[in-house]
């Protein structure tokens, strides 16, 4: 069966608006949503573990009482893990500990330094107390996403890590608790939702009140992260997956189309764009495409996913195609061509980058090593992938000496008066030596 994905060229006239137009993307949240959650949210903040026991039976047909209920023991978590089969296991714990060798690398240390007259100045960095994983439920639990949330949480030192995970109908995902395991993750609550978002930032008798919420999902979790942002920090608020391959044409074009399926079987609202300077190559690519999509499980989505936003676009360059890729500043970046360090100076909007024929995405989604929650719809333009870093803070360090107290006094006092703050000029003025 045909599929339509459309085509662009480069050197068209209205191809900007037609890019703008490609890349336009916008999460709705209606008014109903956002009522839904705001209920939600305050009730479970004044009513606690009762509202937090209610709505989790309600919306995932649990008959929990107490809170007991809601909770996994480590022992179920490590139980999980060794309850694997030895294939799974393996895979996990490698995947587990390359993600971890890799984040240990991003680790901030603190740093100071003395002036001469001796004033030492410096940055403490330190990790979050407590931070809050949220793992969406059914369809879209992803273990590997656990592993990117929770490890660097645990690498940035971070000494409390709650996960809350959602079960309708009490379905427990054992892939997702032994990756729970693995990662260090330290209390798992069965509760999902706008009510476990709510449950993590304000605390409830039972929950643990966290410092940041990271990590995926639906669009009441999306709108409560949103809401209880400011009363913790909450991570990036994610679209929908998308890939941009750039390829000379000389890679196998069943490899290209299944790299795009890869992005697009996320979701119907996936975006997987294709850019080569050879037009026959669309073709070939097309060809693969239409022999592989009848043998995909998610076919359906991904058919959706190719007709509505796929593209597939003829640069006239490799100049023409760095500018595509910095507009187009997408979440992946794959470089299937020749030699793809001479292409990485160009290269300034992407979440990551996968260099080379060899280097299939879907590896960085498992098991490469860097953190597979990064930067979506455009926004790589401005911020990275999740990393250590994001559970880390600084707090900046002043000590002054008698002499530079002294110097440092005449500027200060001279700026607060300036700004009519008399008590702050005063403040500085008692240490100056006569
Ligand atoms: N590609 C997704 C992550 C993922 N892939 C999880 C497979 N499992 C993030 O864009
Ligand atoms: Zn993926």
């Amino acid at each position: 069966m045909s599929i339509e994905i459309r085509r662009f060229r480069s050197d068209q006239s209205d191809f900007a608006a037609q890019m703008d137009e490609l890349l336009a993307w916008e999460a709705v949240s209606d008014s109903g949503v956002q009522e839904a959650v705001t209920n939600i949210v305050n009730d479970v903040r004044s009513r606690g573990d009762e509202a937090l026991i209610e709505y989790t039976n309600k919306f995932d047909r649990t008959s929990a009482s107490t809170m007991a209920d809601l909770e996994l023991t480590q022992e179920q978590l490590q139980a999980a893990l060794d309850g694997l089969d030895e294939k799974q296991r393996t895979a996990l714990i490698t995947a587990a500990d390359r993600v971890r060798d890799y984040h240990e690398k991003q680790k901030q240390d603190s740093w100071q330094y003395t002036e001469a007259d001796g004033t030492v100045l410096g940055q403490k960095v330190t990790p979050m107390d407590r931070v809050g994983i949220y793992v969406p439920g059914g369809k879209a639990a992803y273990p590997s996403s656990v592993l990117m949330n929770a490890i660097p949480a645990h690498v940035a030192g971070v000494s409390e890590i709650i996960m809350v995970v959602p079960t309708p109908d009490g379905q427990l995902n054992q892939l997702v608790l032994a990756a729970a395991a693995a990662a260090g993750v330290s209390r798992v609550f069965t509760v999902g939702g706008a009510q476990a978002v709510a449950a993590l930032a304000y605390g409830t008798e039972t929950v643990p009140g966290v410092d940041k919420i990271v990590g995926p999902g639906n669009i009441f979790v999306a709108t409560a992260k949103r809401m209880v942002f400011g009363q913790v920090g909450i991570d990036m608020i994610a679209g929908p997956s998308e890939i941009l391959v750039v390829c000379d044409g000389d890679t196998d074009p069943d490899w290209i189309a299944m790299d795009l399926f890869s992005q697009a079987e996320h979701d119907e609202d996936a975006q997987s764009i294709l850019v080569t300077m050879d037009e026959n190559f669309l073709d070939q690519v097309q060809a693969s495409i239409e022999k592989l999509l009848p043998t995909m499980e998610r076919e359906e989505i991904i058919r959706k996913s190719l007709s509505d936003r796929g593209a597939m676009i003829l640069a006239s360059d490799k100049e023409d195609a760095l500018n595509l890729i910095n507009r187009i500043a997408p979440e992946h970046l794959e470089l299937s061509v020749e030699d793809p360090d001479s292409w990485l100076p160009g290269i300034r909007h992407a979440g990551a980058i996968f260099m080379g024929r060899y280097t299939a995405e879907a590896l960085g989604d498992y098991c490469a090593g860097p953190n597979h929650v990064l930067p979506t719809s455009g926004t790589a333009r401005f911020s990275s992938p999740l990393g250590v870093y994001d559970f880390q803070k600084r707090s900046s360090l002043v000590k002054f000496s008698a002499d530079g107290a002294s110097e440092m006094g005449k500027v200060a006092s001279v700026l607060a008066r300036g700004e009519f703050l008399t008590a702050h000029a005063r403040s500085a003025e008692y240490r100056i030596k006569d």
